[in-house]
């Protein structure tokens, strides 16, 4: 029988990866989607007839409770957050609810109706913030920069507790930075290559920047995804590190991007003090062996590879005048 599978955040970058991967495994794919005035299925628009959506949000119990008794799943992603880091400092109370205790609120439903049901919590990087070692592996301590990494660290915590406190299969990705063709038109990458193809194009006239010096480790969202999978085909739950284990600056995604459209960037990229945030991150790296190790993954495609690949999908979006890949466009 096929085995059942139920993805909280199914709209979001990664969840639209990750659903494409479950149903190539051979899954019933189940998809939380919140309540909206518009459409916000466009990055699973491909997927519609092949998926199963279930009204939630993990702000409310009862919807949770009710989307674990309908799907009866045996594996459960929570990849629903609040995301954005400079939103969490404009909406703590919100981001902590959302990405912290709406994690709470999905292991109590798994517990009381599916506690045989194995449960996959989106760590973040952003949870090392002002960092204590360099490279950053599973045991390094946390020190979060945002009310988002705060809220992070409370998920963390709580899905290593259940797994202590009731023996469920609970685990964590500590995902280091992903991108992709998909990615929110608001994060520092994709705010880049969408804005150097309108610039390409003549539909935008400068790129507006903060920290230029901020360094990530950043990886393919795509690559990722089958991290996440591998960890809940284990025998035992264990929380691992997800990472490339190469760091770039953002004015190296900016060099990249504006190469690949033959365009000078200095003349186009401005530094805008309000972009800066309140306490920054300066420096992550991730150390992902155990993750290569024991769950023999590694990250397919490079740092340049990826904003090239990004660069040409917001060309081709630019001239359609659309936000999303098109399904023919999917990588
Ligand atoms: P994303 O594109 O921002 O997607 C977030 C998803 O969460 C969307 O589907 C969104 O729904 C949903 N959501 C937000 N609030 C919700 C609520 N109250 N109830 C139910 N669903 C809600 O994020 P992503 O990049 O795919 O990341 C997936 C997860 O990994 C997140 O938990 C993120 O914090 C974490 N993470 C991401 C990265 C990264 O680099 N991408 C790295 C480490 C960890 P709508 O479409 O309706 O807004
Ligand atoms: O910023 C700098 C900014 O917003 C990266 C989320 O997926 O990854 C993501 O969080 C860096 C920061 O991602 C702009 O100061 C400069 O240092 O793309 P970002 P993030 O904050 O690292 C982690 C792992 C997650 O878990 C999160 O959910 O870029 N930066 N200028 C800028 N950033 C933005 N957004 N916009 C700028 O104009």
């Amino acid at each position: 029988m096929a085995k059942k599978s139920l993805v909280t955040g199914i709209t979001g970058q990664d969840g639209s990866y990750l659903a494409e991967l479950l149903l190539e495994k051979g899954c019933q794919v189940y998809g939380l989607i919140r309540r909206s005035s518009n459409e916000p299925t466009d990055r699973i628009q491909h997927l519609l007839d092949k998926i199963q959506l279930l009204d939630g949000d993990l702000t409310d119990q009862s919807s949770l409770d009710q989307a674990i008794q309908t799907s009866q799943p045996d594996e459960v992603y929570n990849l629903a957050a609040q995301s954005f880091v400079p939103t969490s400092w404009n909406q703590p109370v919100l981001t902590a609810d959302v990405t912290g205790l709406g994690v709470v609120r999905l292991l109590e439903s798994l517990r009381k109706y599916k506690p045989n049901a194995k449960f996959y919590q989106a760590s973040s990087s952003e949870m090392f913030g002002k960092v204590k070692e360099t490279p950053q592996k599973e045991t390094t301590p946390f020190h979060p920069r945002s009310p988002y990494g705060v809220a992070k660290v409370y998920a963390h915590y709580i899905t290593i507790n259940y797994r202590e406190s009731y023996d469920l299969f609970a685990c964590s990705g500590i995902c280091f930075n992903h991108e992709s063709p998909r990615r929110g038109l608001e994060f520092v990458t994709r705010k880049i290559t969408h804005t150097a193809a309108q610039i390409k194009l003549g539909k935008a006239k400068e790129l507006s920047l903060g920290n230029l010096e901020a360094a990530r480790d950043w990886g393919f969202a795509g690559d990722y995804v089958q991290a996440m999978w591998l960890m809940l085909q284990q025998e035992k739950p264990e929380d691992y590190v997800i990472a490339t284990g190469k760091a770039h600056t953002v004015r190296e995604v900016v060099e990249i991007a504006f190469d690949e459209i033959g365009l000078p960037w200095k003349k186009y990229v401005k530094n805008d003090k309000k972009l800066y945030r309140p306490a920054e991150v300066d420096y992550l790296l991730g150390d992902s062996t155990k993750a290569q190790q024991k769950l023999h993954w590694k990250p397919e495609t490079s740092f340049e590879k990826l904003i090239r690949m990004m660069v040409k999908h917001d060309l081709k979006i630019v001239q359609q005048e659309t936000t999303y890949p098109l399904p023919a466009l999917k990588e």
